[in-house]
């Protein structure tokens, strides 16, 4: 089982040749793209790759941002416009370090910026900061959210305007260590030690009116096979590993996700925000780069994937670029499998 996040450095320019699109800013590195639409564009909320020099481990030390842009565009393949800073650390009274992939939201006049990163005791918390405008800049609340851990946060606001929270990773992301429901900093580093077992799943909650808090004890969310049980942690093609996104399609729900050490974007379907929810398939087969992560959203009548991939950079895993792709559903709602670099 692979345990590291390898830096898959190369300077080989054709490892890209055939790829389905361009990064959408080539300014600053960028990474986890959360795309909304907001007063009729799309706003992207992704993370800001740097280089911090922080040495490469299994914990992702090496993702170690700093500040978040917002980004918008009037379509996509249009200009893209930087709207600079929106949020920084020094700003964010109780984080230490690592700003990871954050996500936005829009209700009563605001709009509520969620984003992971580590206090000053290294346990990953989730945190909102709010503006009256999409780009902010964003103001952070004084504490995390209530009961709130692990990173990838992302709302999905329901058509009855109920919006809900969802969030976790592996690995890195420390879901593992939080299994017994009490952060343990002995807990496994990596997946729970037994292959046999129901895999560790994403989290939600349902989100309070104000959007400040979670209005209910966090719940996981159940990922069945075929057959209608538990997905397990052996199975790495289609476990859960972190960057939960939802959308809604046709009445059903869907949940899409990273398999991590596999590279996968895939996703799962079910009939309630709060699942359960059963697998699918394979929405794109891995980028270069380790980690994959990405959103859906509406727009123009069509449906798009967002998503990053390490071009700008020439492979470097923690140096990645936003891209963005239509997606496709067949007659059934099924999602077409994207490959990146063409079949
Ligand atoms: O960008 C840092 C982390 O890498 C994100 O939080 C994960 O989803 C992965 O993309």
């Amino acid at each position: 089982q692979q345990q590291q996040r390898p830096a898959q450095s190369t300077d080989s320019a054709p490892l890209f040749e055939g790829a389905i699109s361009q990064p959408l800013v080539s300014h600053i590195y960028t990474a986890d793209p959360s795309a909304h639409v907001f007063e009729g564009k799309i706003y992207v909320y992704p993370s800001h790759d740097i280089d911090a020099g922080t040495p490469e481990n299994d914990n992702g030390d090496h993702f170690d941002m700093r500040d978040y842009h917002v980004f918008s565009m009037d379509s996509v393949g249009g200009e893209v416009t930087d709207h600079g800073v929106a949020l920084k650390l020094e700003d964010i009274p109780w984080a230490g370090r690592q700003l990871w992939a954050p996500d936005a939201a829009y209700k009563n006049g605001k709009y509520y910026f969620y984003f992971p990163a580590k206090d000053k005791q290294d346990i990953f918390r989730i945190g909102v900061a709010t503006s009256d405008k999409p780009y902010g800049p964003f103001v952070a609340e004084p504490e995390p959210i209530k009961g709130s851990f692990s990173m990838d946060p992302a709302v999905f606001t329901d058509t009855d305007g109920t919006s809900y929270l969802y969030f976790g990773g592996i690995w890195g992301g420390q879901l593992q260590r939080w299994a017994s429901g009490e952060y343990d900093p002995q807990g496994s580093s990596t997946d729970l030690e037994n292959d046999s077992l129901p895999a560790l799943t994403p989290k939600m909650a349902r989100l309070t009116d104000d959007m400040l808090q979670f209005a209910e004890a966090v719940r996981d969310i159940v990922i069945l096979d075929e057959n209608g049980r538990p997905l397990l942690t052996g199975d790495h093609d289609r476990r859960f590993f972190e960057g939960s996104w939802v959308h809604k399609y046709q009445g059903k729900y869907y949940l899409s996700y990273s398999t991590g050490d596999t590279h996968q974007l895939v996703y799962a379907t079910g009939d309630s925000p709060y699942g359960p929810f059963t697998y699918q398939g394979v929405i794109m087969t891995p980028v270069i780069g380790w980690t994959t992560h990405h959103s859906i959203v509406e727009h123009g009548g069509r449906w798009w994937l967002f998503y990053h991939d390490t071009q700008l950079s020439g492979g470097k895993t923690h140096l990645r670029n936003i891209k963005a792709t239509e997606l496709r559903y067949d007659g059934d709602g099924k999602i077409v499998t994207i490959h990146p670099y063409g079949e």
